[in-house]
C-alpha cells in the first residue's frame, strides 16, 4: 500500500488471512517481510555510485566516535557554488514550476497522478491533490526556484520533479535552516537513466545559492544513511473497502460482519471543548506545540507563521482539532491529521482510497488515547477509509490500544550534509514529513 513513500504492504499482522489461496498466507507474509530484510541488508553493502560522492552519513562511519556531530562540510562562499544548471540530455530543458499557476500546477498532478510511489504489488499509488501540493510547496518564505521541472524539449510534457522548502530544525539542542526535499519523480519511462542524481544535484545547487547546507527528507529505499527507520500503523475506518480492494484481509477466524463491528466508531467526539481550530487559536497551538516538541532529538523548531501554514485546517488538505476547556477556556490539547489519497490501481469497484496521516498531537490534559480516538471518529464522519500514523513522538502510546496495525514497509529518515552519531528511535523523532 501506498502509506508512506516505501514499498509497503499495508496488512496489520491481525488482518492477514490464510484461507483465501490468492493471498498469501502468514508465513507467506512473513516470508515477504524476511525477504524485504534480507534486502535491506544486502543494500547496506551495496554500492551507491551518486551517493558515495555526497555529504551523507556513510554506513561504514556508523557509530564511529570520533566523527562528529554536525555539518559533514563546511559551507562554501557563495561565489563559488556553481552558477548555472547541470547539464541534461539534449532533448530535455530545466523549467521552474510557478505553483501559483493552476495549468502548471495540473501538470505536475499529472505527472506524480502517474509516476509517483507506489506499493510493492503495483496495487495502490500516492494521489497528492494539487490544492494539497500547492499547500506542502508555498510554505512561509518558500523558494519558487526549488519547485524543479524538467521537460521533454519536443512535447513540452513534463517529465521529472523534485522539490525544496526551507524549514527550521532542531537537532537536539541546535536549530539548522535546513530545505526540505520531497517529490522527486521521473517518468516511468525514464527510469534507471540516472537522471535523479542530477535533479538532486541541481536541488543542492539552489538551495547553496540560498546559502543554505543541510537538508532533510524521507524514502523508502535504504540510501546512506538513516537517522531514524520508522513504521507506519493503520487503522481501518472502512474495512470492508479496505479488504475488497486488497488494502487488508480479513483475519483468521474473522468474518466480515465480526470485522466491521471490530473497527465500528460512535458517531460523536467524546471529549467536551473538542473543536476545529481556527485562527485565533494559532497563538495558543503555537506554544502548545512548541512546547510539547522541544522533548524530541528532531522536531521543526514551529514559529506562528509556520503553525498558522501547517495547521490552520484547509479542506481536503490538513484537519486539525484541538480541546478548550469549558470552564477556562485554555487550549490544552490538540490533534491533526492530513489528506492524500492513493489511487486504487486495476480495482473494478473503486478508483480512489481516502486516507488520513497523523500528522501532530498534544495531549496535556486529555488523554492522548481518547484524543486520538476523537480524531478516528471525525476522520470516519468525513469519510476516510484509513487513518495512518506513524511510530513517531509518542504514538506507540496510541496505535494498539485503539486498533492500529503495523504496515510491514518501512520509512527511513534522512540528512543531508549532517552527521548524527546515533541512530534515533522513531520516538526520539518529531517530525513528520508530507
Ligand atoms: S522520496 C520519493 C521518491 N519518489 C518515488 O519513489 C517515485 C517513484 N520513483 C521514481 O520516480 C524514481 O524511481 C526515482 C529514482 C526518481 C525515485 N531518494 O535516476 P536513477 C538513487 C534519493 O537511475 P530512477 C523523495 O521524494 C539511487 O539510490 N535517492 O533512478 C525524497 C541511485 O543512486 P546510487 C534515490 O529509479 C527525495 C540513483 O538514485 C531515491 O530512475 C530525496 C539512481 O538514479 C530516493 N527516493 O529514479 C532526494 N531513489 O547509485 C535526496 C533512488 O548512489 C535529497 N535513488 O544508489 C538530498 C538533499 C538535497 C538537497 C541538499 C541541500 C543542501
Amino acid at each position: 500500500m501506498v502509506d508512506n513513500k516505501s514499498s509497503t504492504d499495508p496488512l496489520a499482522e491481525d488482518q492477514i488471512s490464510n484461507t483465501d489461496g490468492n493471498l498469501p498466507s502468514e508465513s507467506e507474509a512473513s516470508i515477504d517481510a524476511l525477504a524485504r530484510r534480507v534486502q535491506e541488508s544486502i543494500s547496506l553493502g551495496k554500492r551507491h555510485t551518486f551517493w558515495e560522492t555526497q555529504p551523507v552519513g556513510q554506513f561504514k562511519d556508523l557509530g564511529d566516535p570520533r566523527l562528529p556531530e554536525g555539518p559533514i562540510e563546511p559551507p562554501t562562499p557563495l561565489s563559488e557554488v556553481k552558477q548555472d544548471p547541470y547539464n541534461l540530455p539534449a532533448q530535455y530543458e530545466w523549467i521552474t514550476c510557478d505553483m501559483d499557476s493552476n495549468e502548471m500546477c495540473s501538470e505536475v498532478y499529472t505527472l506524480l497522478t502517474n509516476n509517483y510511489v507506489e506499493d510493492d504489488e503495483n496495487m495502490f499509488r500516492f494521489n497528492y491533490s494539487k490544492e494539497f501540493l500547492q499547500w506542502a510547496l508555498r510554505p512561509p518564505g518558500y523558494f519558487k526556484s526549488w519547485h524543479i521541472g524538467v521537460r521533454a524539449k519536443s512535447s513540452k510534457k513534463l517529465v521529472a520533479f523534485i522539490t525544496g522548502i526551507p524549514a527550521r530544525i532542531r537537532v537536539r539542542e541546535t536549530v539548522v535552516l535546513m530545505a526540505e526535499i520531497n517529490f522527486l519523480c521521473v517518468h516511468k519511462k525514464l527510469r534507471s537513466k540516472r537522471l535523479a542524481p542530477v535533479m538532486i544535484k541541481e536541488v543542492t545547487r539552489r538551495v547553496h545559492l540560498e546559502n543554505i547546507w543541510q537538508a532533510a527528507y524521507t524514502a523508502g529505499v535504504v540510501l546512506p544513511t538513516p537517522i531514524s527507520t520508522c513504521q507506519y500503523w493503520h487503522r481501518s475506518l472502512n474495512p470492508k473497502k479496505l479488504i475488497d480492494v486488497g488494502f487488508s484481509r480479513l483475519g483468521p477466524r474473522m468474518t466480515m460482519s465480526r470485522t466491521i463491528k471490530l473497527y465500528k466508531l460512535p458517531e460523536s467526539t467524546v471529549t467536551p471543548g473538542f473543536r476545529k481550530m481556527e485562527l485565533h487559536d494559532v497563538p495558543a497551538v503555537t506554544r502548545l506545540l512548541r512546547d510539547y516538541l522541544s522533548q524530541f532529538m528532531g522536531a521543526p523548531d514551529f514559529d506562528e507563521n509556520d503553525v498558522e501554514h501547517w495547521l490552520l485546517p484547509k479542506e481536503n488538505v490538513v484537519e486539525s482539532w484541538l480541546v478548550e476547556s469549558p470552564e477556562t477556556h485554555e487550549i490544552t490539547d490538540f490533534c491533526s491529521f492530513y489528506t492524500l489519497p492513493s489511487s486504487i490501481l486495476g480495482n473494478q469497484n473503486y478508483t480512489n482510497l481516502k486516507a488520513a496521516y497523523s500528522y501532530y498531537n498534544v495531549s496535556t490534559k486529555t488523554p492522548l488515547l481518547q484524543l486520538m480516538n476523537d480524531a478516528l471518529i471525525v476522520a470516519k464522519r468525513n469519510d476516510y477509509d484509513v487513518f495512518n500514523a506513524l511510530d513517531v513522538m509518542e504514538n506507540e502510546l496510541f496505535l494498539k490500544e485503539l486498533k492500529f496495525g503495523p504496515g510491514d514497509g518501512k520509512l527511513h529518515y534522512y540528512l543531508y550534509n549532517y552527521r548524527v552519531n546515533h541512530v534515533l528511535s522513531p520516538s526520539e523523532l518529531g517530525l513528520v514529513l508530507l
